[in-house]
């Protein structure tokens, strides 16, 4: 190809990319909540990895479902009922084509990340699991992501080991490979660090771990509102998300694991829906997914989980991911421009979450005084508690960024950590 042609081609693409890049600004528009003010000033919501704030499309599902399509699904053989359940099972469909699953016989809704890992870790682990086993988690993991294991650990005599991170806060595969044996059951690993936005290679991981036979549980938590997710491609095991964090409402998540798994695994709670017949002597269970959502399911969160998917879709992830990176970029040049501020978590890989410590200052004083000028973060170890011990700081200031952020937000928060470090300096 000439010169000429690839200049042709090359503004070519960079008109299609201007044509078809989404207006942010109007995006932003969708999130009512974002038009209020907080202590008099328009609020800055930079707290997104703790829970996104919801867009119009999902609260009017929401309030659509409870004025209009509120009936128990599975259920009743009337119109309303069968409508409700209608639309909670295309719910399913929906979060099965976000994530590219091969079935939704493999999505089974849950209340979030946590309930999603804790099932895994009851079902799937205390039937294929035992002492001298081990279990394989990184460094810097979040606590949904190591509690449940430890608990199993001092139940069954199993081991967890721990992938460490660099400084940078990423883990390194070669370690992984030299870690990983035939007494490896299971490598539990998040796909995004809510407290360093390190994004992990989990394609790679999961390959190393089932080199030696090992099953992969990937936290998705982080990852889901950020970028494209194919859990076929990822080839994991288990793929555990929360809607909250995804622009979806609280209290509803998925659970993604390969049919077979699922098949074999005994139910995790015992109730109404999961079963086929129930006498005093003997039950058998519900098909898939059904065997693993007992009791009348958060509907309403199915229904709104799918409208915020819908959602992301409509703008596109790789739209978003790009977005978010730009966003990014400009948001740690600004903050490294701050005299003290130390920057936790830096890898090359990264999403959109900027950890930080200001030197002499307390991270929750900070976030306090910052809250006066309406710019929320989060300070906190972030529920990843051994980040902090790595970087032997007790707590970090979190501004997690979300798809209705713009660099105003980020000069706003440059300004108030001037003015906070101002006040407590
Ligand atoms: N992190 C944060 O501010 P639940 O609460 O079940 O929806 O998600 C738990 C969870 C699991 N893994 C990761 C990586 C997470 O970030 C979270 C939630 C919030 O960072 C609340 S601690």
């Amino acid at each position: 190809m000439s010169q000429d042609s690839l200049n042709v081609a090359q503004e070519l693409r960079g008109e299609f990319e201007a044509v078809t890049r989404p207006d942010f600004a109007k995006i932003r528009a969708q999130f009512p909540i974002l038009q209020q003010t907080e202590n008099g000033q328009p609020l800055v919501y930079l707290d997104s990895g703790a829970t996104s704030q919801k867009p119009l499309a999902v609260i009017e599902a929401l309030d659509t479902y409870y004025r209009q399509q509120n009936a128990n699904v599975h259920r009743g053989v009337y119109g309303l009922s069968e409508r409700a359940t209608e639309l909670y099972e295309g719910s399913r469909e929906t979060v099965r084509q976000f994530i590219n699953a091969e079935s939704t016989r493999e999505i089974v809704f849950v209340r979030g990340t946590t309930e999603a890992i804790n099932l895994v870790a009851h079902s799937w682990a205390r039937s294929n699991m035992q002492a001298g086993d081990e279990i394989i988690v990184t460094e810097m993991e979040h606590h949904s992501n190591i509690v449940p294991w430890q608990l199993l650990r001092d139940q069954l005599g199993i081991h967890l080991r721990v992938l460490k991170i660099n400084p940078a806060g990423e883990i390194c595969l070669n370690d992984l490979k030299n870690m990983v044996s035939e007494k490896t059951k299971l490598l539990a690993i998040t796909h995004m660090s809510n407290a360093l936005g390190s994004i992990n290679p989990v394609k790679e991981m999961t390959e190393i771990a089932h080199s030696v036979g090992a099953k992969v549980l990937v936290d998705g938590a982080q990852a889901t509102p950020h970028m494209a997710v194919d859990v076929q491609d990822i080839d994991c095991d288990f793929y555990a998300l929360s809607g909250h964090k995804m622009y979806g409402p609280t209290g509803i998540g998925v659970l993604y694991a390969k049919e077979a798994l699922l098949e074999a695994m005994p139910p995790y709670q015992g109730g109404g829906d999961m079963i086929y017949s129930v006498t005093f002597d003997k039950t058998e269970y519900n098909v898939l997914p059904y065997k693993f959502e007992a009791g009348t399911p958060h509907i309403a969160g199915a229904i709104g989980l799918a409208a915020a998917v819908k959602f992301l879709q409509s703008i596109g992830l790789n739209h978003i991911a790009a977005y978010e990176a730009e966003l990014l970029a400009y948001a740690t040049d600004r903050l490294k421009q701050i005299k003290g501020l130390r920057m936790i978590g830096e890898a090359q890989h990264k999403g959109g979450v900027l950890s930080f410590i200001i030197e002499g200052v307390h991270p929750h004083d900070m976030a306090t005084l910052m809250d006066q000028d309406g710019v929320a973060v989060r300070a906190s170890h972030h529920c990843a508690m051994p980040v902090m011990q790595y970087y032997n700081v007790p707590a970090t200031v979190r501004a997690s960024l979300g798809v209705y952020n713009n660099r105003d937000d980020i000069d706003r928060l440059v300004a108030s950590i001037e003015e906070a470090k101002e006040m407590l300096i």
